[in-house]
């Protein structure tokens, strides 16, 4: 993505951006601190997600897609460069494996990206892999499943170190499908003995974080199943442990934001994959199915960070967890940072003074006012400036339609490709 394309486009909208951004910023206090924060706040894109994603019924692939983690690396890039909000990139492996660590540095470097946590994967067997995940990986009542689980959780922290990664994502599909299949108190333990060698790995600055999800594939019981389990764990494993909240990972109804506030009260939250749901893990993109829960989620968690002193962009690992199965991947992206960054500007203009009164007055009428008053403004002119002061495009989405980058990714990599991932 040459320079001069995004200057050319930005030149073009300029003055309908500036009277735009007037406009608000007469209407907030600190606009100018906001649209810093809204700089600094980067959000890191998944390896897996540059692919289009299938479900079980099938999967339609779009053109274009990466063939390796070097195309990967270009297409998050790309993103990079449009929105300079997705500085870092997040490895799933096996899929993505770094096998010259060095030279896939310093490609990433050369984009201006970073390597965020990388993932293990212990839900899918590999080829020439000795034992199945049939029935578990830490949780497997066979100790040589689970040694094989720790030694592969062991080794994906060996690639994150080499890339200067500093946080270890665990997911576990473990659990059951049938009622009497598992004993439930020696699947934790066998569980927690396991995270616990994974644990002792860690280098010194590291972060573990434990992803909990509801259901499926397992649809009795999961071993990390909920907020509540996850936290057990990690308060048993010690200060390097940490929850990580994956927003479609809920029972239907679930009040998010008020996990996120007592996790973030006991400090104890680590990271996020953000994506939106209707009714589970749909992985669809960020915003678009309930925005305003989205809003209320980064409202508890500026209020918490806040309280703690927390540094918003650093503290917490912000990811995007998503699929795409009928959007290109790379719009699909797009859409989700820009939803990531409204939701984050209109938790940061929430009046929070007012707030606290209304709140100790029993006001809830007014508390409510106030939540909606910034949920509806509109706080895309800030978004946009924040873009524009660091060399992004005003409209990233119109200008990757404009330059017909799909087209060209198309031309370049052919029109049937698969990239590894969901
Ligand atoms: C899981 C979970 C993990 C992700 C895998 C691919 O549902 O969200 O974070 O790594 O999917
Ligand atoms: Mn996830
Ligand atoms: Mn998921």
């Amino acid at each position: 993505m040459e320079k001069y394309k995004v200057e050319e486009h930005n030149h073009q909208l300029t003055a309908e951006h500036k009277k735009n951004f007037e406009f608000i910023s007469s209407r907030i206090p600190d606009a100018k601190a906001i649209v810093q924060k809204l700089q600094e706040f980067q959000i890191a894109i998944p390896s897996w997600a540059l692919g289009t994603g299938g479900t079980r019924f099938g999967r339609f692939s779009g053109g274009g897609e990466p063939g390796n983690l070097e195309e990967k690396i270009e297409d998050v890039g790309l993103i990079h460069a449009l929105n300079k909000s997705s500085g870092a990139i997040s490895l799933h492996i096996p899929w993505d494996i770094p096998n010259n660590a060095q030279s896939i540095k310093a490609l990433a470097a050369q984009h201006g990206l970073r390597f965020d946590a990388v993932n293990s994967n212990t839900f899918q067997d590999q080829q020439q892999q000795q034992h199945s995940y049939k029935f578990g990986s830490l949780q497997h009542v066979d100790k040589r499943v689970r040694q094989q689980a720790i030694d592969h959780n062991i080794e994906v922290i060996r690639h994150g170190i080499e890339l200067g990664s500093d946080s270890l994502t665990v997911w576990l599909s473990d659990g059951s499908c049938f009622p009497g299949q598992l004993n439930f108190r020696k699947a934790f333990q066998r569980t927690l003995e396991g995270l616990k060698q994974i644990y002792a790995a860690l280098p010194d600055n590291w972060k573990m974080f434990v992803e909990y999800k509801a259901f499926e594939p397992n649809f009795y019981s999961m071993t990390v199943g909920d907020w509540g389990q996850s936290l057990l764990y990690a308060t048993k494993l010690g200060p390097k442990a940490f929850t990580l909240v994956d927003l479609g990972h809920h029972l239907a109804n679930a009040n998010i934001e008020q996990i996120v506030a007592l996790l973030l009260e006991e400090g104890k939250l680590g990271g996020f994959h953000f994506n939106d749901s209707k009714y589970g893990d749909d992985d669809l993109t960020v915003g678009s199915i309930n925005p305003y829960q989205l809003f209320l989620i980064f409202n508890e968690l500026v209020e918490g960070m806040d309280a703690r002193n927390m540094n918003h962009a650093t503290d917490l690992a912000w990811m995007i967890d998503a699929s795409h199965n009928v959007k290109d991947p790379l719009e699909d992206l797009l859409q989700s940072v820009e939803a990531i960054k409204i939701a984050y500007a209109q938790s940061l203009i929430v009046d929070k003074k007012a707030l606290v009164i209304a709140q100790e007055a029993n006001d809830v009428v007014t508390a409510q006012e106030i939540l909606q008053h910034a949920y509806r403004t509109d706080v895309r002119p800030l978004v946009a400036e924040a873009r524009l002061l660091a060399g992004g495009a005003l409209q990233p989405l119109q200008l990757f339609r404009t330059l017909k980058v799909r087209e060209n990714l198309i031309k370049e990599r052919g029109l049937k490709t698969v990239a590894t991932g969901l």
